[in-house]
């Protein structure tokens, strides 16, 4: 359909009025209770929770199911309104919020949250993509099983939006990103029409591999409408210690070992600064240092076995330790007794999102390099950002049993923010070089969305630039899934 007018039964309308009809239409499917145009109950679906982006939308559309999905699509393909698909809207990068041109709709998944079946013999869950994250760890908990994708938003993040970003989380090391935690896949293609490829199968080689298109796709490809995502065996003992070590390094030579002498059963394998853990401490209520001395770097290390009270494992991870405390690998450490403890040190990792928040302005780095490069880019990433701002306070933190670090950096204190966010771009540019000198990656698990989407060219070969085009023109030509993310 032409922008500037069109000719309906004889009339020649504009595409105002064009939209205006379209919009109508979508009412009259939804019903009342199945969109929003109220101005206050929109702006949640309008901001982005860190409060850096926000937008403007014709409509909040809230689907029950495929065939509504679908419609949507096809009315909003026909009158060129583009669709912003959203789940839990903890984007990092801008991703699930329309830009402020008012010409999208915002499609929220939250009414499509029904956990379809479990089959326990095939250690496979069928979900509608609206699902929280939590929801589904807790289903498969139920019927024995394990689902392992694990964030600090999954109260709120949804399934739909963990697979449009191919998340990771603190479980990658041992089960890989949320990519390869799906054997199936519906899809709604930019036209409306529906692809169905939701099978359970662990071996499928009749042609191309679809559904990895859209995993990790940020909504720029079609609305993911359901999954099959692979279950597993629950862990049934859990060794978690809180560990400090004398250097990146070091905690390398802890990574190693801790993988050979469990039978490499590693899941945990989480790095906190002190500096994350001083904030953490200063602004979450209830939370302490489980060590009595303070140390620049700690390990939260949590080893697995599928078997109740596994008394071997447990043995074998203090024996592990203890060689480690002997040999200055850690210099002390704190075993949890209890599920409390547990997640006592967890409160520890999971809060360096808020209280970063809660301290004041923050630049984030979401970047990964090989396990081995990590100490050299730590100290060349640190060089480069001081040399920027010499005052700045570097919060880092994350899945360093991946390769992923979370390169913060946090305003100086005493100065006012907007000295410190003038220097954005300098900085994510001082740190995202050094990254390109370790063959790393500028996002290694939140996504490009609106945040990197400029930088993206800088950090990709024209080669994969232009086949990313190819796929995205051939798949919505309107470009309406979307617009303004990724590329
Ligand atoms: P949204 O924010 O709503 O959407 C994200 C993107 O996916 C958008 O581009 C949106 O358009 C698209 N999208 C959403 N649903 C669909 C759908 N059904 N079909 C197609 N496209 C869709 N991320 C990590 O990877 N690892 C972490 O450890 C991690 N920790 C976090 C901790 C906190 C405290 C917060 C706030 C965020 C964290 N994130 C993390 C980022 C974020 O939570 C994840 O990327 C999450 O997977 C997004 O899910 P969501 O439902 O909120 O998606
Ligand atoms: C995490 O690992 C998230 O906790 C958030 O990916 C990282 O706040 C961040 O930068
Ligand atoms: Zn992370």
């Amino acid at each position: 359909m032409s922008s500037l007018g069109e000719t309906l039964k004889g009339t020649s309308i504009s595409s105002d009025a064009v939209k205006s009809l379209a919009i109508e239409k979508l009412k009259r499917i939804l019903g009342d209770k199945g969109f929003t145009d109220d101005g206050n109950e929109m702006t949640p679906f309008l901001t982005e929770w860190r409060g850096f982006y926000s937008g403007d939308a014709l409509l909040i559309v809230f689907p029950e199911n495929v065939q509504m999905v679908s419609s949507i699509i096809k009315i909003c393909a026909e009158a060129d309104i583009s669709i912003v698909p959203q789940g839990g809207n903890t984007s990092m990068c801008g991703g699930a919020v329309p830009s402020s041109d008012g010409n999208s709709i915002v499609l929220s998944m939250s009414k499509m949250n029904n956990i379809l079946s479990i089959d326990t013999t095939n250690y496979t869950m069928t979900v509608e993509a609206g699902c929280i994250l939590k929801n589904i760890q807790e289903a498969a908990e139920a019927e024995d099983r394990y689902f392992p994708l694990s964030l600090a938003a999954e109260g709120s993040c949804m399934i739909g939006g963990n697979l449009a970003t191919n998340a990771g989380g603190t479980n990658v090391l041992r089960y890989g990103n949320a990519r390869e935690l799906v054997l199936g896949l519906e899809v709604v293609l930019p036209d409306g029409r529906i692809l169905d490829q939701l099978t359970g199968l662990r071996k499928d080689n009749t042609g191309y591999d679809l559904k990895q298109l859209f995993l990790g796709s940020e909504g720029t490809l079609g609305i993911i409408t359901k999954a099959v995502l692979k279950l597993f065996p629950t862990p049934k003992s859990i060794n978690a210690a809180y560990c400090a070590v004398p250097s990146i390094s070091a905690a390398l030579e802890l990574l190693e070992s801790a993988r050979v002498e469990s039978g490499d059963s590693v899941e945990t394998f989480e790095l906190i600064s002190r500096q994350v853990l001083d904030l953490v401490l200063k602004h979450i209520p209830d939370t302490r240092d489980p060590l009595n001395a303070p140390f620049e770097y700690y390990v939260l290390l949590e080893i697995v076995s599928t078997k109740h009270n596994d008394d071997q494992a447990k043995q074998n991870f203090e024996n592990m330790l203890e060689k480690a405390l002997e040999s200055e690998v850690i210099l002390d450490a704190a075993i949890a007794q209890t599920e409390q403890q547990r997640q006592e040190f967890w409160a520890l990792r999971e809060n360096a999102t808020e209280s970063q928040k809660l301290e004041g302005a923050s630049i984030k780095h979401d970047v990964s390099v090989p396990i081995s490069s990590i100490p050299k880019f730590y100290d060349a990433a640190w060089k480069a950002i001081l040399k920027v701002e010499p005052e700045a306070r570097l919060v880092a933190f994350g899945h360093a049993g991946d390769g992923n670090l979370h390169f913060n950096v946090a305003e100086p204190e005493n100065s006012p923010s907007s000295d410190f966010l003038a220097k954005w771009t300098d900085i994510n540019h001082a740190v995202h070089e050094v990254v390109k000198d370790f063959n790393g990656s500028i996002s290694a698990e939140h996504g490009i969305g609106q945040l990197k989407r400029e930088e993206l060219p800088h950090y990709k070969s024209q080669t994969a630039i232009d086949v990313m085009r190819i796929i995205k023109s051939a798949l919505d030509p309107k470009g309406i899934m979307n617009p303004g993310k990724v590329i």
